[in-house]
């Protein structure tokens, strides 16, 4: 026979359901209402787990093309020309490590842990910016790396500043200060470059030519072949599609690859009175979702040399790992 106590449970059990449902319905509309009123989502707040799940998603590809991202640069701090030019260098390959722990600590505090996010891109289950799949041939590509590869990034980040998750928007300010110089380092590289010998302007051009098409392809696949971008938007994670801020990069790149005396390798690329834009060429999406799915360049290259990295480095882990016990257990 059942008790009271199971009689009032069985009893209870819709009414329970009914009240989850009610509380879920509310907090979902207590969320729309702050995105739409542009308030900012913070970590403890309540959040649809299909958006939390996005924002892991997003900012984990973000962190991992920052750190990946040191290698393509990384390869020329040795043989940078001058004192000058690797001090630069190296101060720009240790931001981009700085951002990877920025974005890091922003994925974490959507309750995942930085562990599962580097198993993650080491066993290739999540991505990093195709971008960093392509080689650093010469030394012009530092500087091509430094004007495009960062201009790309900080038109997309920028509108990134406005996300709707306080953590993510937060950290985008600072990196996009940062970016700002990596930015006018590399057109400054590329103009010492351009006005140098006729072999020096050679290598320039050759650079822009190899690394422009990628650029490109960083903001993503077509707005109707992005699988994210309306849900994104939606939630305002993305401020602008994919289509459009492709256009506004290529429309600040014109007048300054003129001022840098080079050419950007489009025959297509023309200004278009009426749009008040530049029209230009068709982008080899082939390439690029071969690069996504593992066939780029570099792509093999990238993963075991950031696996060795993350081996090597295990003793200093361990070593602030123990040294954190130690102090922990001191204050205790
Ligand atoms: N590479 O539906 P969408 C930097 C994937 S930081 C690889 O349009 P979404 C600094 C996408 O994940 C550069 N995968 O996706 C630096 C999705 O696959 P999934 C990184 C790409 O998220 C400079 C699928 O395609 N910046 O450069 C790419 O709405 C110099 C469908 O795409 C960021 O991560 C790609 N290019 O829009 C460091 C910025 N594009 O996830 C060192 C933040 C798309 O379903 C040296 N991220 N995919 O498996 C974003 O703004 C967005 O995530 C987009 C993609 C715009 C990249």
């Amino acid at each position: 026979m059942a008790t009271a106590a199971e009689h009032q449970t069985a009893r209870s059990a819709p009414d329970q359901a009914a009240a989850d449902a009610a509380r879920t319905a509310a907090q979902q509309s207590a969320f729309d209402a702050a995105v739409a009123a542009d308030e900012r989502i913070e970590p403890r707040d309540w959040m649809p787990d299909a958006y939390r799940a996005s924002l892991v998603r997003q900012i984990a590809q973000h962190a991992h093309s920052e750190i990946i991202g040191m290698q393509p640069e990384a390869n020329w701090i040795t043989r940078a020309p001058s004192l000058r030019r690797k001090a630069i260098l190296m101060a720009k390959v240790q931001d981009e490590a700085g951002h990877g722990l920025y974005l890091y600590s922003a994925a974490e505090t959507l309750g995942t842990s930085r562990d599962e996010l580097l198993d993650k891109l080491h066993s290739g289950r999540q991505k990093y910016s195709s971008i960093f799949n392509y080689p650093t041939l010469t030394w012009a590509d530092v500087g091509a790396i430094g004007w495009l590869v960062d201009g790309a990034a900080i038109t997309n980040q920028v509108p990134l500043c406005r996300c709707s998750y306080g953590p993510y928007a937060r950290a985008m300010v600072r990196v996009c200060k940062e970016e700002s110089f990596h930015q006018r380092q590399g057109y400054e590289s590329l103009l010492a470059l351009s006005r140098g010998t006729e072999a020096q302007h050679a290598m320039a051009q050759d650079a822009v030519d190899r690394w422009w098409w990628p650029s490109l392809m960083m903001f993503g696949p077509p707005d109707d072949e992005s699988s994210h971008s309306e849900q994104s938007m939606t939630w305002k994670i993305k401020r602008h599609s994919n289509d459009e801020l492709r256009q506004r990069f290529v429309d600040i790149c014109v007048p300054q690859a003129e001022s840098l005396g080079l050419t950007l390798p489009d025959p297509d690329l023309v200004w278009n009175e009426e749009r008040g834009q530049h029209d230009f060429g068709a982008i080899d999406w082939t390439e690029f979702w071969a690069v996504l799915k593992g066939n780029g360049p570099c792509n093999e290259q990238r993963i075991t040399q950031r696996k060795s990295a993350h081996d090597e480095g295990a003793w200093v882990r361990e070593a602030a790992a123990a040294f954190a016990a130690k102090h922990g257990e001191a204050k205790a």
